[in-house]
């Protein structure tokens, strides 16, 4: 029996207009498959099917008007007739265990048993030690008889009853100053340790040998020995046993190595036989052929480093949604779950940036523990200590604990376990505790007797506890990250961590190693120079195998293929799967759509008046239909979707969410409900545009870190794009990142009514830097396809590692016909829209952009009209691009002046035509002005230079100057200056447009 399909809750929207019908009588169809689409003035949604059947009858046609309740289709099998409310995927929540996990921050210790206490030392305060004694030895029994999940449990319930009763409890964001695993609970590495000594030696030489070779060069080349010094056993130690390559069996750990120790991950690579010491000579000095890069450049060293992290802070942010990235993947059934992990390497200091913090909640809300932060708390950074008057690790501790990470500090290393032992009082552990971190830092700048004296010496007790050890001994009472056990101890933990990210706070000392010449001590970071004898004492230090002649030559040392130590970094390196970090990708090519499934772009729209960011919604609704692209897409919005008129999206595709939806949408009755889901496709960042960035960088480089070309779109507010993340839209770049950032709502005076810190007239100055960003300002919605379907084909078809700005606005207007045989200037930067031929007079050359191309085009009319001038308009959709192609034509000609000349794309555009030029678009005049050079005519470019502000279109564009008035009498005045006309037929423009010429410059106002 046939039943009718019509239209559901669409929220306030009435007669709404048919744009799209999706099916015909006789089509058999799916359930949710898309009837028809229909568009508001804002949005475009499409009309699901409730059930599956055969299409009847359609009762609908293109252009009508419809709204709640309206007759669609008929159907027949059909069993609803009207769109099912949504299924609200009730994840099967065990609260119980959920409770319990939070309560313990996730962290199930593996501890089995405590043997010691460090409580304070019995205080003044406490009125009965007995007591307090007793509660301590209730909770050891239960953690040696029932295990720590029980402990915590116990714990939990005791604080949520006091609580219950009023107390104030003390601040427990912090542990004691010690390490978070008891050694009886450490993981015993199964390494070589005497081996892994050895090689470790010789990496930290040959990585200090390549700075100070590559200073002793030019002091101008500069490199860092002491931070990677600092992080050499961290690196290590993951490097023999954690980190996993990819290889045609896993996908592969991803690391992101800390900026300024790239030298260390060159020295290893080195052993490894995958740099050569010509290489290594060429460090800093990438111009020629071989040299090696300053920190992780993917886009120079493209076969080797994958993560640009030297611009501190972008590393943590953009690997926090790297994890993000990868679950989304999996849960979308993109990628299998392997358990692969994202490591981050990162300072102490960088820890300040608000990036590196900024999405640890994130990262914890998500349960990101295939994420694991290491940070290397030397306690310095560049100028000083990090905080003197502090602890850094207590505060990053309570920082992630807060938000609710696994925390494990790696404070001290094994020599200091046999006096935690004997610390039955608690006092070395009250010491460790009070001692700040400017104390520390200088107890290692100094010597074992300083230690005595200034740490142990503060209570008789401690210098008592140390008395029969050398000041030797005492300088050996080493620091955690220092430690190859502990470190290992550690990263075993993090490994097995489930339910929350992991960090890892390991102390070290900046330059380790280096002694006078820069351990510890303020300058430690900008120290790259080691004369004779600080290298000496470099090598005596670690005991790496050179004579003294070879130290002075600043030798590298490589042991023989053969010997134990090469065969065991590569075969601990090949039982990992192969080398780390290396830049490679399988990823297949996605096939760009078919020309026609932008067929509907190309033809006017009549009187209908859509905006370009409407248009482009649409555009993404037909690809989400083409089977290729439609999983690739990951659109990425930060809370703005509506603004974009992409709420259509919700229901479609749905907006990722780890953990579905646990609630009935407050609008689950209407078409557009805000739906979540496990597999969703949508990121939905909230108001969060770094965060959005890094998930468009995690996209965009998939085809490499996850071998599955995506293809990420991400919309914003241009205003804040480049402006507010340009430094990671330069780590885009730079890592080879593909896909759109599209600059919505863009345009200093489209935006109209947002005011001063919304509207931009300059994003696509911003994006011209980027040597690898395209960027289009276009006007129509053809222009707007042609640029799409091209930048899939080039991206993500032709896999050119290219990435595309597009700037879309909110203005609506008609759209014309796409010209013939227009395509290849839409895409070249310009073409010829329209030639006004009809007076055969004075002509002039009239350029465009954006919304601002409609000024022109109704100027051209009047010019026509009114002043008998002629025009030739031109759509300009890029001016980067036609300033790129100037350049390059520039150069070669100045390059071969016996040649003829080469004509840039501008000058075969222009060369032969009439008239001077005047060049007009909704950014800063610097914007047209890139193609001044290479016109060869009058230019005279307009622009909205000065700061925006909230008013109509109309008013703002006559306040900076960029209306069709203005663009009038200002092109009278220009002919008027190349004697082409009378001038006071300028000046009568500038009366009859009631210009006040006194006025000051917009930019002034
Ligand atoms: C955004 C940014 N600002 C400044 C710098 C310059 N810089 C390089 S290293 C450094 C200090 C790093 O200290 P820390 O993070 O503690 O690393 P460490 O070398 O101590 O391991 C600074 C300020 C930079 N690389 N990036
Ligand atoms: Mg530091």
């Amino acid at each position: 029996m046939a039943q009718n399909i019509s239209v559901p809750d669409i929220g306030d929207f009435k007669d709404v207009e048919v744009i799209e019908i999706l099916v015909k009588p006789g089509d058999q169809i799916n359930k949710n498959d898309p009837i028809v689409t229909i568009e508001s003035d804002k949005s475009s949604v499409e009309i699901p099917s409730p059930s599956a059947g055969l299409i009847k009858d359609l009762k609908v046609k293109i252009g009508d008007k419809v709204s709640e309740g309206s007759l669609l289709a008929t159907i027949e099998n059909g069993q609803a007739s009207s769109v099912p409310k949504q299924e609200i995927k009730k994840e099967v929540v065990k609260e119980k265990l959920l409770e319990d996990q939070s309560k313990t921050n996730g962290n199930f210790n593996p501890i089995k048993q405590v043997k010691k206490v460090f409580a304070e030392p019995a205080s003044k305060d406490d009125v009965d030690p007995v007591e307090t004694n007793e509660w301590i030895d209730s909770l050891n029994s239960v953690i040696e008889t029932d295990g720590a999940p029980r402990a915590s449990y116990l714990l939990n319930k005791v604080i949520d009853q006091a609580y219950k009763s009023g107390l104030v409890l003390p601040d427990t964001r912090t542990t004691p100053y010690i390490n978070t695993i008891p050694p009886e609970a450490e993981a015993k590495s199964p390494g070589d340790q005497n081996i892994e000594k050895k090689l470790r030696a010789i990496i930290r030489w040959n990585a200090a040998a390549m700075v100070v070779k590559a200073n002793k060069k030019s002091s101008e080349l500069g490199g860092h020995i002491g931070t990677f010094a600092s992080a050499a056993t961290l690196y290590d130690v993951g490097m023999n046993h954690f980190w996993r390559a990819k290889n045609n069996k896993f996908g592969g750990d991803l690391i992101y190595f800390q900026g300024h120790s790239a030298p260390g991950m060159y020295a290893r690579a080195f052993l490894e036989g995958r740099l050569s010491a010509k290489q290594l000579d060429g460090f800093r000095q990438e111009v020629g052929k071989d040299g090696l890069s300053s920190y992780p450049h993917p886009w120079l060293m493209p076969n080797f480093w994958q993560f640009p992290t030297v611009s501190m802070g972008l590393g943590p942010i953009m690997a926090i949604y790297q994890a993000r990235f990868l679950k989304y993947l999996i849960n979308r059934g993109l990628v299998k779950d392997e358990g692969r992990k994202i490591w981050v390497f990162l300072g102490d200091g960088e820890m300040d940036e608000p990036e590196s913090m900024g999405a640890i909640g994130l990262a914890a809300r998500e349960k990101l523990d295939n994420l694991i932060f290491v940070i290397n708390c030397n306690l310095q950074r560049l100028d000083g200590p990090v905080r003197g008057n502090g602890k850094i690790i207590q505060e990053l501790e309570g920082s992630f604990r807060g938000n609710g990470w696994n925390v494990i500090k790696v404070i001290w290393g094994s020599y200091w376990d046999k006096l935690l032992m004997k610390d039955k009082s608690g006092l070395l552990v009250k010491r460790m505790n009070e001692c700040v971190d400017g104390e520390y830092q200088a107890f290692k700048a100094k010597d074992g007797l300083y230690v005595r004296e200034k740490f142990f010496g503060k209570y008789p007790e401690l210098k008592e506890m140390v008395s029969t050890m050398t000041d030797k001994d005492i300088w050996r009472l080493n620091r955690g990250g220092h430690d190859p056990h502990k470190v290992y101890a550690a990263y075993h933990s993090a490994m097995q961590h489930t339910g929350s990210p992991s960090v890892i706070l390991a102390k070290t000392i900046k330059g380790y190693g280096m002694g006078k010449s820069g351990e510890s001590i303020n300058t430690t970071h900008q120290q790259k120079k080691l004369d004779e004898e600080d290298l000496l004492y470099y090598r005596d230090r670690f005991g790496v195998p050179l004579t003294d002649k070879q130290v002075k030559n600043i030798e590298y040392y490589k042991p023989d293929e053969n010997s134990e130590e090469i065969k065991y970094l590569k075969d601990q390196r090949i039982k990992l799967g192969g080398f780390i970090p290396e830049r490679s990708s399988f990823a297949k090519q996605i096939k760009a759509p078919p020309k026609e499934i932008f067929d509907n772009f190309m033809k006017s729209t009549g009187d209908k008046e859509m905006s370009t960011t409407m248009a482009l919604v649409r555009m993404l609704t037909a690809l989400l239909r083409d089977k290729n692209i439609s999983p690739r897409l990951v659109p990425i919005i930060p809370d703005e979707a509506r603004t974009f008129g992409m709420e259509g999206f919700f229901q479609k595709i749905g907006i990722y969410a780890h953990e579905g939806q646990k609630y009935e949408p407050v609008d689950s009755e209407q078409l557009s409900s805000y739906r979540e889901d496990k597999s969703g496709q949508v990121l939905e960042e909230g108001i969060n545009e770094s965060g959005a960035m890094s998930s468009w960088i995690a996209a965009g480089t998939s085809y490499t870190n996850h071998d599955l070309e995506m293809i990420p779109i991400y919309i914003f507010y241009s205003m804040f794009g480049f402006q507010r993340v340009g430094d990671l839209a330069w780590a885009a770049g730079d890592s080879q990142a593909r896909g759109f950032l599209i600059g919505a709502t863009a345009g200093r005076t489209t935006l109209a009514g947002e005011g001063l810190q919304h509207q931009d007239g300059h994003s696509h100055l911003l994006a011209s830097n980027i040597p690898n960003c395209v960027s289009y300002d276009p006007t129509f919605a053809y222009e707007m396809a042609v640029i799409l379907r091209d930048g899939l084909k080039r991206m993500h078809e032709k896999k050119e590692n290219i990435f595309y700005y597009i700037t879309a606005m909110n203005e609506n207007y008609s759209h014309p016909e796409k010209p013939n045989g227009s395509d290849s200037g839409i895409l070249k930067g310009m073409y010829l829209f329209k030639e006004n031929n009809n007076k055969n007079k004075t002509k002039v050359q009239l350029l465009g952009s954006g919304t601002i191309l409609r000024e022109i085009i109704s100027a051209a009319e009047i010019l026509s009209k009114d002043f008998g001038i002629d025009s030739d308009i031109w759509s300009v959709t890029s001016f980067n691009e036609l300033r790129r192609d100037g350049m390059e034509t520039e150069r070669w000609n100045l390059l071969n002046p016996d040649e003829k000349r080469k004509k840039s794309y501008v000058q075969k555009c222009l060369s032969k035509k009439d008239g001077p030029i005047i060049a007009a678009s909704d950014y800063t005049r610097s914007f047209s002005d890139q193609i001044r050079p290479y016109v060869e005519k009058p230019f005279y470019s307009l622009g909205t230079d000065g700061y925006g502000r909230s008013d109509t279109r109309k008013n703002l564009r006559k306040f900076f100057e960029v209306d069709k008035e203005h663009i009038v009498a200002y092109t009278l005045s220009a002919l008027a200056k190349e004697q082409l006309i009378e001038t006071k037929k300028a000046e009568k423009a500038i009366k009859k447009f009631k210009i006040d010429k006194d006025r000051d410059f917009p930019s002034n106002l």
